[in-house]
């Protein structure tokens, strides 16, 4: 007998199935990303990149903390114009690739979204929330940006527009609703949380940028929370991410109404094989809980 039905509709986009690679991790070139993809992935998301190359933040860019795993990368990234050769080579295979798109003003989101269309990229996801990028986690903690960013992307490609989300805000279904208002397709909920750590010996902080993003199993509830505080608030699909290493924490976020959800930090620790992980888990329970789809169980919470 067929298992459950896995596949899942993003802003009129197909997905094999809802497990898929978060932005940030190993996502920078078309071999790396494509072993992601053979390894079960729905789809796989770039490193965000901009109009032009950016060298990041200096070390040390990323700190293992008790509960999860602290960055300020500082978006390293070899721009667009390198970007696009590696997601042309993803299209050539028949791998579903989006591209995470930062800037500082909407015509920079624009033109790199355009340019990654172009390329081929199934969609685009608008990060407005890191943490310690100044230009970029302003964008994402007011709403009439959100807005008029969402809007600009819209009106320059026809592909769908995914805009993710902080939670380093009071209030992030309003935020989420200035997107959808601005015409996204979907909602990527969440980035990492604004975090730090200092080292009692040198007794300053580690992380060179000071500052960072706190990711994995500490930030799960806060996805949780989110997601479900969004998917009350919005008609379009939610994305969940933050924290998942298992198919339980996937079906949690999934019933707090995320339709696909982002796997990022927990690939460091236990690595591609994942991807299968979580497919098995998730399949196994739908079968014994009685669903035939995946899209059946999304904000059941
Ligand atoms: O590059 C980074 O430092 C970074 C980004 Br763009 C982001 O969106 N989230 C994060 O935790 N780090």
């Amino acid at each position: 007998m067929a298992g459950p039905d896995l596949k899942v509709r993003i802003g009129g986009v197909e997905f094999r199935n809802p497990v898929m690679q978060a932005a940030g991790i190993l996502g920078t070139t078309a071999g790396v990303m494509r072993r992601v993809y053979e390894a079960g992935a729905g789809a796989v998301f770039t490193k965000s990149v901009g109009l032009e190359e950016r060298f990041g933040y200096p070390n040390p860019t990323v700190v293992e903390v008790e509960c999860g795993l602290l960055n300020a990368m500082g978006l390293p990234s070899p721009g667009i114009s390198e970007l696009r050769e590696e997601v042309s080579k993803l299209r050539g295979w028949g791998i579903p690739v989006v591209v995470s798109v930062f800037g500082s003003r909407p015509e920079e989101y624009a033109k790199v979204s355009s340019m990654a269309e172009e390329a081929g990229a199934v969609a685009v996801e608008l990060n407005f929330s890191c943490p310690h990028v100044g230009e970029v986690s302003l964008i994402g903690q007011r709403g009439d940006l959100v807005e008029e960013f969402t809007r600009a992307v819209k009106d320059a490609v026809d592909i769908p527009v995914f805009v993710k989300l902080t939670p380093n805000v009071s209030d992030i279904a309003s935020i989420a609703l200035r997107a959808e208002r601005g015409g996204a397709d979907a909602v990527t909920a969440i980035n990492t949380v604004r975090a730090m750590a200092i080292d009692i010996w040198t007794m300053r902080p580690i992380l060179g940028n000071r500052l960072g993003g706190l990711s994995g199993p500490a930030i799960k509830p806060i996805a949780v929370r989110c997601v479900y505080e969004i998917y009350e608030a919005v008609d379009i699909p939610v994305i969940g991410c933050g924290g998942v290493k298992s198919w339980m924490d996937a079906v949690e976020l999934m019933l707090a109404g995320a339709s696909a959800v982002q796997v990022g930090t927990a690939i460091m620790y236990r690595g591609l094989g994942i991807f299968e992980e979580i497919l098995e888990g998730l399949s196994t329970y739908l079968g014994r809980m009685g669903f035939r789809s995946v899209s059946e169980i999304v904000g059941l919470a």
